[in-house]
């Protein structure tokens, strides 16, 4: 598969915009404050809500998506999409990459999966011997990033000023990463496993983008490595051939392009684990806005989240006209069981009616038929809970990466 990646045009003017930002930046001593922040490469970033309304840009595979970075290239869903149903279509579906140097041109007849480190054999799998490893699993989940929603952390952070769209959610097949390890025979010793795609820095200081989980979540047969999207290869931006899926976790550990499993006898300590995506060690994984945590761990699961979908802000509706609001909520696996909204700034809340299940890492579509009775500025508020007793709060947590929004969001809009 091979692609030439013509139409992503950057107007000039915005490069220069953007070097100037990253110049600026590596500059000033806020440097080291946005480099602790997380995201390594993410430099090369701009303040997309303050320049405005963000373009749309055309990649292979894609429909227009909404442009955050072009290098590395991270694309955004548009926020509509959302409405279309619970399934992100492949060609909408948000694409992020943290190294510049990522792959245009993959031949499958020759591409191979290397397991290596504390295993009893190493494998170097070819696709057709991986894909023959097991029965192939199915799970519908959400591919959300740690930073999704990042442009509305107050006081700001620093990294990609992403909005709502750096999530989706899809149908996923592969063989479970227990069935790989376990023909690779992991040895006694062994405490994480490391998983490495194809992209590489462009520069020797760069960090690659190597992501690593215990073994006991390795071998607990949810994780898998998935070929297949929603009923076809993976779009090529969003991992082909092979990709991680780790249901319930954030993307960062949903390595694309999977070419190197390791079995490490000791805790990985590369920069994307080490260093980036952590969050404050503690009961909230947040702390005080402004301040720096005494203590981080790796980012782990989704928190239960929700959206309205069917309207958006500033819109006008009619007074006493029913209204159809219509949404998705989601979490990291335990299942979300009510979502409620509130249109009269969180006094009383509205049980909605939940969508089908599709599976506990999937988006679940919920609705509630609302009529307004006052005009005037109203804000539309939407709450999920989930089965481990999980609720939205009312007030955004704050920590320096600005990972893992999961406030109850609020869309003002005016009856008429
Ligand atoms: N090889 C590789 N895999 C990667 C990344 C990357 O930079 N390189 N980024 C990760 C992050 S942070 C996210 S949010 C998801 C995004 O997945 P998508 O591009 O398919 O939407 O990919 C993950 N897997
Ligand atoms: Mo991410």
């Amino acid at each position: 598969m091979k692609f030439s990646f013509v139409g992503n045009s950057t107007p000039s003017r915005r490069r220069v915009l953007r070097d100037a930002f990253t110049l600026a930046l590596a500059a000033s001593p806020l440097a080291n404050l946005a480099r602790a922040a997380g995201e390594a490469d993410d430099g090369a970033e701009e303040v997309t809500f303050a320049a405005g309304p963000r373009p749309l840009v055309q990649y292979p595979q894609k429909r227009p998506l909404t442009l955050v970075t072009t290098r590395p290239p991270h694309l955004e869903t548009p926020f509509t999409v959302f409405n279309e149903g619970p399934i992100t279509p492949n060609d909408a579906f948000f694409v992020r990459y943290h190294l510049a140097n990522f792959p245009t041109s993959i031949d499958p007849d020759t591409y191979r999966l290397t397991i290596k480190g504390a295993v009893n054999s190493p494998l170097s799998l070819s696709l057709a011997e991986l894909k023959a490893l097991a029965t192939p699993i199915e799970v519908v989940a959400v591919n959300q990033c740690s930073g999704n929603s990042r442009g509305f952390s107050m006081p700001r952070v620093f990294g990609a000023q992403l909005g709502n769209g750096s999530m989706g959610n899809a149908r996923w097949v592969g063989v479970p990463l227990k069935a790989v390890l376990e023909k690779a025979g992991v040895k006694a010793e062994a405490q994480q496993v490391t998983f490495r795609g194809l992209d590489k820095p462009v520069l020797p200081s760069t960090p690659e983008f190597i992501k690593a989980l215990d073994i006991s979540h390795a071998m607990d047969g949810e994780p898998m490595i998935a070929w297949s999207m929603n009923g076809t290869d993976l779009p090529f931006l969003n991992g082909y051939p092979i990709r991680l899926v780790v249901p319930g976790y954030f993307g960062t550990y949903w390595v694309k392009h999977l070419s190197e499993i390791e079995v490490l006898d000791h805790t990985f300590d590369g920069f994307f684990m080490a260093k980036g995506y952590r969050v404050p060690d503690n009961d909230c994984f947040c702390v005080a806005p402004g301040t720096t945590p005494a203590k981080t761990l790796p980012i782990s699961k989704l928190p239960v989240r929700s959206f309205i979908t069917s309207v958006k802000h500033g819109a006008v509706l009619l007074l006493n006209k029913p209204v159809l609001l219509k949404g998705i909520a989601f979490d990291g696996g335990a299942g979300v069981n009510k979502v409620e909204l509130s249109i009269d700034n969180g006094k009383t809340w509205r049980e909605a009616a939940l969508g089908d299940d599709l599976g506990r890492f999937s988006f679940r579509e919920w609705s509630l038929p609302v009529s307004f009775a006052g005009k005037g500025a109203t804000p539309l508020m939407v709450r999920a809970s989930n089965s481990a007793g999980e609720t939205q709060p009312l007030q955004a947590d704050w920590n320096p990466g600005g990972y893992r929004r999961h406030v109850v969001e609020t869309l003002h809009v005016t009856v008429a």
